[in-house]
């Protein structure tokens, strides 16, 4: 073979490798290790009040939560049909729980958190502790603890679910099994972790047990508060607004050792300065009305709208009035491989 070998010839060689399980690197190298990252993700946005909610609502006339185990809609990125990823490292979906019912109880080694988006006062159980939830809050559900979901509530209760799904996936590393009853029995009042991992102090002779947070529900009524005080008391960064980051507070690390996850503030009429990063990002708008430009697409947004930006795609956000946007990832992964890498303005 030489430079000017016919393609025809190479493709009757590639035929005869393909029975034995051959292929030749030459034709994917530059896209198997690409110059910079090459996404199958695309930017997209759910309206949640124009377009998924009816959906959602029509979801919970056609199947109970205990059947379906999880009422969930998936958000499904359109660049990656049928796979049931919305960045390709992480699951989003949409779940809904209706007065009365139980999300039974069970466990896996994936990783979830919860955004809630609807609804006030349903719990989620974590490991024999309730969290009452309210809209902005968000709960974590570390791999391998005991879950369940209830509604206790007259009104149904919506939140974003994001999972470590397509990581587990990768390293055909999912294991999960069902409790033995439907609620796991309450071991611990509400509150419990809260009080003994949440307040800046820690039992004095407590040691983790593992990566992730002891404290499983971080309230928005504490988080907006952070941000409305530092949004009185400094300038914003010019990337990111008031941006905080929800923590282990036994670690400084994240919440969860796959999934990272965010707070953010922008005053209204910001523009943040243009952004890349590595970890493919999900947001979710709490508060506030205005625009996403990422390439030569505008993701207007509004209240608990989802949208979701891939690996390094240059964007920045435009606040039309004061918002608060929550957004997760998987840069604690990419961290922990040395493999995270951000771009700030310019370029
Ligand atoms: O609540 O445990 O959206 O196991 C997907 C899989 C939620 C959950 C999802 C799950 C859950």
């Amino acid at each position: 073979m030489n430079d000017t070998a016919p393609a025809a010839d190479r493709q009757a060689f590639y035929d005869r490798l393909a029975p034995h399980n051959l292929a030749p690197l030459w034709e994917s190298l530059h896209s198997l290790v690409s110059r910079t990252p090459a996404s199958a993700a695309v930017p997209a946005h759910w309206d949640y009040d124009g377009v998924v909610r009816p959906y959602i609502m029509e979801s919970g006339a056609l199947i109970t939560a205990k059947e379906a185990e999880r009422r969930v809609l998936i958000l499904e990125n359109p660049g990656m049909p049928g796979q049931a990823s919305i960045t390709p490292s992480l699951y989003a979906g949409l779940q809904l729980i209706l007065p009365g019912e139980v999300a039974p109880a069970h466990r896996h080694t994936q990783s979830a958190l919860r955004f809630i988006v609807e609804g006030r006062g349903a719990y989620t159980a974590v490991d024999g502790e309730r969290a009452l939830m309210q809209p902005g809050d968000f709960v974590i559900t570390p791999s391998w603890s005991w879950h369940d979901h209830g509604n206790e509530t007259a009104t149904p209760m919506v939140w974003l679910d994001g999972l470590d799904i397509p990581i587990l996936k990768l390293f055909s590393a999912s294991f999960a099994e069902p409790a033995n009853a439907d609620s796991q029995s309450v071991t611990r009042p509400p509150g419990d972790s809260p009080a003994r991992y949440g307040q800046n102090m820690l039992p004095v002779d407590w040691r983790p047990s593992g990566p992730a947070s002891p404290v499983f529900s971080y309230p928005y009524a504490r988080s907006r508060e952070a941000l409305a005080t530092m949004a009185r008391n400094g300038a914003p960064d010019a990337c990111h607004g008031y941006k905080l980051r929800y923590v282990n507070p036994a670690t400084g690390g994240h919440a969860m050792p796959t999934i990272g996850a965010f707070l953010q503030l922008l005053p209204a009429g910001f523009a943040t300065a243009p952004y890349r990063a590595t970890d493919g990002t999900i947001f979710s708008v709490v508060e506030g009305e205005g625009e996403t430009l990422v390439g030569d697409i505008t993701i207007r947004w509004k209240p608990r709208d989802v949208f979701v930006i891939p690996s390094w795609h240059r964007h920045t956000h435009r606040a039309g009035s004061e918002a608060v946007l929550f957004s997760f990832s998987d840069r604690p992964v990419q961290e922990a491989l040395a493999l995270w890498r951000e771009e700030r303005a310019q370029g």
